[in-house]
């Protein structure tokens, strides 16, 4: 029998969800069939409330008219081009465009499809770059614990998310030391960027200590950690990582694949904090998640010292088939429109501050051991009721039972509303969520 003629199973069982609990939820589906602004439509027809964007990423709200005019005046003209070699104008547009947004010299754009790759690419274009710059020995990358940088091998290596490690111990990189997280307790409900911590920074001295700079290619950070509950750096933390970086020759990565594109109330969390990193990476907001992309943002003289080779050689042996596809660069270049003309950067600071106390008044709430917020988004540690996350699993069905879908890690929730959010839309949130935390004690 010919594959074609396979009988198809119209059941759930085929798709190999991903980070899922597939045989749980293939028990009791959660489904999503229609978006629109910042709610979700089950098959059913329930209203669900986006709490958190879709995964970070729908920054702009769903259903966005103007993208999606974008797209399709794209896929009509041309559907795919390469990159290797040759090009189409779109993407060198939206490179200039994303260069003039992003602050000091980061002024080139290497583009991918996802975080994933944009974070491996970075550590690829940080190797490279100290190589071509005579110092091939720096190789050694530091990132962070509880620090989360996608599911390649190197982000994996950097990160510092135990579970996402451990399956693939045998096979991470290697020479990849990692900072201590800034999650401490003395910090419990602050309010924005947390008061103690600074020093926590100071370790990286002590781990350029250990190996010599000359053996360390790369920092790599999220400025905010966004999976693992969201935590803010605690202040002046990101001033003091750049100044040890730059006194040692090491390359400063920002993760900024959540930060990015508006999320804290500026453009970037390197504006936000006033400290530019060598390399940024970036996915999500960059298409408001309509199409796949990922970039890869570099500073002048990195790129430059990627240039230095013969005029006819390839600069860096490294792309995609799909690296600035023109589907994602028009989604993207529209997407910046929509940025710019509803001023939702701005937006996303001035709602902040009402943010800010809807998430602090859930403090007393039983089993609210911490709550953390910056920009447009929040953590809530929960107390556990068990083994790790299930207090977090339940809150997570819950909420979404009553109508609004929160982002869960162990057991704390997250929540990262679309920059377009209302403030009688916040209100709903926390209702909800004041709901669901008491149906959870
Ligand atoms: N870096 C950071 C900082 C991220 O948050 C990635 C890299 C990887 O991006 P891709 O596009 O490869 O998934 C991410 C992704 C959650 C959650 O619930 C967060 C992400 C993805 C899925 C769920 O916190 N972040």
């Amino acid at each position: 029998m010919s594959t074609a003629n396979k009988p198809v199973a119209n059941n759930l069982d085929a798709f190999f969800m991903p980070f899922t609990a597939n045989r749980q939820f293939k028990k009791n589906p959660r489904m999503l069939a229609k978006a629109k602004g910042v709610h979700y439509w089950t098959p059913e027809g329930r209203k669900i409330i986006d709490g958190t964007a879709g995964l970070w990423c729908v920054n702009a709200g769903h259903g966005r008219e103007e993208i999606k005019v974008a797209i399709a005046k794209q896929l009509d003209e041309m559907d795919y081009a390469p990159s290797f070699q040759m090009g189409h104008p779109k993407a060198f547009e939206l490179a200039a465009r994303h260069a003039a947004l992003l602050p000091g010299d980061l002024n080139h754009a290497f583009y991918c499809n996802s975080g994933s790759e944009a974070v491996d690419s970075a550590l690829k274009i940080a190797l490279a770059y100290h190589r071509a710059n005579g110092q091939g020995t720096r190789t050694r990358f530091i990132g962070r614990e509880r620090g989360y940088h996608g599911v390649g091998f190197g982000g994996i290596s950097v990160g510092g998310m135990v579970n996402n490690r451990k399956w693939f111990n045998g096979s991470l990189l290697q020479g990849v030391d990692h900072l201590p997280h800034t999650h401490l307790p003395q910090n419990a409900f602050s309010k924005g960027e947390p008061e103690h911590g600074v020093e926590l920074a100071d370790e990286l001295e002590k781990i350029v200590g250990l190996h010599d700079a000359s053996n360390i290619a790369a920092v790599i950070v999220e400025p905010c950690a966004g999976s693992t509950g969201y935590l803010p750096p605690p202040k002046g933390y990101l001033k003091r990582l750049r100044e040890i970086c730059t006194k040692h020759g090491i390359l400063l990565i920002f993760d900024e694949v959540i930060t990015g594109f508006g999320r804290l109330g500026t453009g970037f969390a390197a504006d936000k904090f006033g400290v530019i990193p060598d390399l940024m990476t970036v996915a999500k907001g960059i298409s408001n998640a309509t199409v796949p992309m990922g970039g890869v943002f570099v500073r002048k003289p990195v790129f430059d010292g990627l240039m230095q080779g013969p005029e006819g050689a390839i600069d860096l042996f490294h792309g995609y088939t799909y690296s600035a596809h023109p589907l994602a660069c028009a989604a993207a270049s529209a997407v910046l429109d929509i940025y710019r003309d509803e001023n939702l950067f701005e937006r996303s600071a001035e709602l902040s501050p009402y943010w800010e106390q809807g998430v602090h008044s859930l403090k007393g709430l039983p089993n609210v051991t911490d709550i953390r917020n910056l920009g447009l988004a929040a953590g809530i540690d929960l107390a556990p009721s068990g083994p790790v996350g299930t207090r977090g699993y339940a809150a997570f069905t819950k909420a979404f039972e009553l109508g609004l879908m929160v982002r869960q890690s162990g057991d704390a929730i997250a929540m990262s509303p679309p920059l377009v959010i209302e403030k009688a839309q916040i209100d709903e949130i926390i209702d909800i969520t004041a709901k669901t935390i008491k149906a959870v004690a």
